[in-house]
């Protein structure tokens, strides 16, 4: 089967609201054209992100009652440990409240200003967590990942030779390498074994530790079991193994593939940077044994990231977002291709080819889509990451100008993808009447949660040139 059906029936339901045009333009105006600022009670379906937006299942809910809140030395944590040492093979096992945590304590331990992070592309919190230590993210994935049209199965993938170039040029500045499991920012795209086993020889000659960022690591393990020669025949958990057996450590944001709404952690072999960690964790998070959630919290993502390796779940999951990337597809819309696991990317500078970066296309869409139709969508694109140069201070935009459409798990039934699809196709059929937008107040750092914008009265298709 193309596109498996839903592996779950539904035991619980959340009702949705409908909320006409006229409250919806009412309430996009009200949050400065930001979506971030629009109360998600007014959504019909909301797209913005699949992090901790899953549903868990009986098991995981049944695991919550399971929980043991001792202060020190909770029976989760231990359960918690053992099932991240199982699965990542990483030794020292730190619990946070998110990723972007993980990515902080690691970064504030190890980071001086002035040093590189190199990873295929950073996401937002990692950039941003890295460029708070003064130090430079720094972008080294594959040409074909940059190529929306590029059908390369492995757009994920580091370039070994670009890393060779900045290792040899710069080892000293170099103080460890990440491969982000699916790239994120560059589609959802996934990583294959035989590149991460290059990058991993790349950093043994140059003696510098290679860290996972794991978010969505079975949606890529899934994809290298279908894609990759020789590896058909194994299971995801298998080759999450060898994947990992490759690394030196990992962040881990749970509310991604470990299923649950909140927690993350991060994972390393070494023992001194383990030591250097937990005297922040305990400054900032918490006691090691529970890092800023509760035993309950710890229970569920044991039992998600057990769950999230189910080969029928992953088919499905897969296979739904690939299906709202066909009906797309089909109709004409620009989309990234092919479709990553958790969402599906729009390019919207084919879909509006007339609206220059400056003017950011990408969130123009986002606001019509919402207007339009009540989707949440985010934009990847200038607004989430143009940054002025720091010698020039000419501003720089990114590669990829993109609207995701990001899946929950688990949430939003294959009726709910056609409805998206209609809505996108109706808007691109109408997007000579969508306008550029400029920002009217924005925050010194990830300003694309907070910024305001407003339309550009005389933009659109004939303005813009
Ligand atoms: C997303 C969210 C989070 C993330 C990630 C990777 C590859 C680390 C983290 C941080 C962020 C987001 C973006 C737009 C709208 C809402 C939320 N990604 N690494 O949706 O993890 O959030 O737990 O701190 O993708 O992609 P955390």
């Amino acid at each position: 089967m193309r596109f498996p059906a839903e592996p779950f029936r539904i035991k619980v339901v959340e009702p949705l609201r409908r909320v006409s045009r006229e409250e919806r333009e009412a309430l996009i105006r009200e949050a400065g054209l930001n979506i971030f600022a629009v109360p998600a009670e007014s959504i019909y379906v909301d797209l913005l992100t699949d992090s901790g937006t899953s549903a868990m299942s009986d098991n995981q809910w049944a695991g919550l009652m399971m929980g043991d809140e001792s202060y020190a030395g909770s029976k989760n944590f231990y359960t918690f440990q053992k099932t991240v040492r199982d699965i990542f093979g990483y030794q020292n096992v730190i619990p946070t409240h998110q990723g972007r945590v993980a990515e902080n304590l690691l970064f504030s331990t190890v980071l001086k200003a002035g040093d590189i992070v190199p990873n295929n592309i950073h996401f937002d919190t990692t950039r941003a967590n890295i460029q708070h230590q003064g130090a430079e993210a720094a972008d080294l994935v594959v040409d074909e990942g940059l190529d929306p049209t590029s059908l390369h199965p492995f757009k994920g993938n580091l370039d070994p030779a670009k890393l060779e170039r900045l290792l040899t040029e710069k080892r000293a500045h170099v103080p460890l390498v990440m491969i982000t499991v699916t790239n994120n920012s560059g589609g959802g795209q996934p990583v294959s074994l035989a590149n991460v086993r290059a990058v991993r020889e790349v950093c043994t000659r140059h003696r510098v530790p290679l860290i996972f960022d794991a978010c969505r690591f079975a949606e890529n393990c899934f994809f290298i079991q279908q894609r990759e020669g020789g590896q058909s025949n194994r299971s995801v958990t298998e080759i999450a193994k060898e994947l990992f057996s490759y690394g030196d450590g990992c962040t881990m944001s749970a509310k991604k593939d470990g299923l649950v709404n909140i927690g993350g952690f991060l994972a390393l072999n070494d023992a001194e940077w383990t030591q250097r960690v937990t005297n922040l964790l305990i400054l900032i998070e918490g006691f090691p044994t529970y890092g800023g959630l509760a035993g309950r919290d710890l229970e569920a993502i044991s039992r998600g990231l057990r769950e999230v390796l189910s080969e029928d779940y992953l088919a499905f999951r897969i296979g739904q977002v690939a299906q709202l990337g066909d009906m797309l597809d089909a109709a004409g819309v620009p989309i990234v291709k092919p479709v990553g696991g958790h969402a599906v990317y729009i390019d919207a500078r084919r879909f509006l080819p007339d609206v220059p970066q400056s003017q950011f296309p990408g969130q123009a869409l986002v606001v019509a889509l919402y207007r339009e139709h009540g989707i949440r969508a985010v934009e990847v694109g200038s607004l989430m990451f143009a940054q002025p140069d720091p010698a020039t201070g000419e501003m720089v935009y990114p590669r990829l100008e993109l609207v995701r459409l990001a899946i929950p798990r688990r949430v939003y039934t294959t009726e709910h993808m056609r409805y998206v699809a209609e809505s996108v196709i109706e808007l691109f059929r109408q997007r000579e009447r969508l306008k550029g937008l400029r920002i009217t107040w924005e925050a010194p750092v990830l300003r694309h949660f907070t910024a305001r914008l407003e339309e550009i009265a005389e933009s659109g298709v004939g303005a813009a040139h």
